[in-house]
């Protein structure tokens, strides 16, 4: 089998997404998302400039040959705009290679652990009390585990706390959006929060928290100590994770489960962090850590560490890295959950897929390959838009993390 043509596509059905779409001699195509939020046209024209000029003619079964020729063949190693590219043609290999055996593509990773995955979706309100309905809500519609946040006092947009709208993010000139950040008023906010979520919806729903890398660690380790009482099955992103040592202080302090990595890009990023289990939960996922070839191993990696998975999901990505994700997710001995914040009609109408969702669990489907399909006529609708995501500022206009 070779490879004959590989085209890459960047839509915008609500948001901008990046597909992949390999072409072989023998009639078999396969579809990878390498989608890098506010970033996309980098990722799409190191795809189109230098990669796809290199893979033309080769076999698209020896996946595990063009995953080192694109990471060490390029002698510039890691970084999220290669990383995006590569597993955008990963996943797509694996796709093929799957299609090809005539099976699900978590067949061809082991087969299934589990028969269904669990999965989180979010809720928010500005107001405590808004958000504690919005858990309310996503418990009626059957998710066991929900990702709670809120708004501060005195801040006006707080990360995660918006209308929930899945569409690009852009001011009003078409720049990144400015937000003001405060950890002060923000850390007595959260266990209060928690505490009224578990008084409404008592004790068997799963809660989760994302500090989206506010913190420095000993804040995070007070929020870890204060959230305590409440259990949540994790705390996410407390700190910037560029320096690792930085979570040894956090462990030192709290049971509350710690999750990061949904901006790693390979398995030397989650190194520390999962040999000296300073984590419970990585974060890394199919588009941003390399494709299935590289996701694998970080996972049964994890699970030499007592770490379990839980794969990033946002809206950002497309529900082709869902698919793929639900898959290794099925597999994976050491799954512990896959986030799963839903897609528009819109976005749907573009990428035909396999999987399902029901009653608080996802399933990657039975259809051969990944499962997820791109309709080029459908993505032709919605051209490119420039978008970005928000930057942050302290209250002086110190650049903050986002
Ligand atoms: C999450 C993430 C996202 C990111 C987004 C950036 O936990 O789902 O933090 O909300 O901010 O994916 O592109
Ligand atoms: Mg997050």
């Amino acid at each position: 089998m070779k490879i004959t043509d590989i085209k890459v596509f960047v839509t915008c059905p609500g948001r901008n997404f990046v597909t992949v779409k390999v072409y072989t001699d023998e009639g078999l195509t396969g579809v990878g998302d390498a989608t890098l939020n506010g970033r996309e046209l980098a990722a799409a024209a190191y795809l189109e400039e230098h990669v796809v000029p290199c893979l033309i003619g080769r076999d698209p079964r020896m996946s595990e040959d063009i995953w080192h020729y694109l990471y060490r063949g390029a002698y510039w190693r890691r970084g999220p705009v290669t990383m995006a590219a590569i597993a955008g043609i990963d996943t797509a290999l694996w796709d093929i290679k799957a299609k090809a055996a005539n099976m699900p593509l978590y067949q061809l990773l082991g087969g299934a652990s589990r028969t269904k995955v669990l999965c989180y979706t979010h809720a928010q309100g500005r107001e405590i009390g808004e958000a504690v309905d919005a858990v309310g809500e996503r418990m009626s519609q059957g998710y066991k585990a929900i990702r709670a946040q809120v708004g501060i006092p005195g801040l006006p947009d707080v990360y995660g706390t918006g209308d929930g709208t899945l569409t690009n993010t852009a001011d009003d000139a078409g720049l990144p959006k400015e937000e003001v950040w405060s950890t002060t008023k923000y850390l007595p906010r959260i266990p209060q929060l928690f505490e009224e979520i578990r008084a409404a919806h008592g004790d068997e729903i799963h809660l989760l928290h994302d500090a989206h890398h506010r913190l420095t660690p000993i804040e995070a380790a007070r929020l870890g100590k204060d959230l305590e009482p409440f259990r949540l099955f994790w705390l996410e992103d407390t700190v910037p994770a560029e320096n690792q040592d930085g979570f040894r202080l956090i462990r030192q302090h709290t049971t509350t489960p710690l999750a990061v990595g949904e901006v790693f890009n390979t398995i030397w990023d989650c190194k520390q962090l999962i040999e000296e289990q300073l984590i419970d939960y990585i974060r890394a996922t199919c588009v941003h850590a390399g494709g299935p070839t590289a996701l694998r191993r970080i996972m049964d990696f994890a699970g030499l560490h007592h770490v379990r998975t839980g794969c990033h999901g946002a809206a950002d990505m497309s529900p082709i890295c869902l698919g793929a994700n639900l898959h290794l997710d099925l597999w994976a001995p050491n799954f512990g959950i896959q986030e799963y914040s839903g897609y528009s009609e819109e976005m749907l109408s573009v990428f035909p897929h396999a999987w399902s969702f029901e009653d608080g669990y996802m399933h990657p489907g039975e259809a051969v390959g990944h499962g997820v399909d791109f309709d080029e006529e459908a993505a032709a609708k919605h051209p490119y838009k420039r978008a970005y995501l928000p930057v942050n500022r302290l209250e002086d206009g110190t650049l903050w993390h986002w």
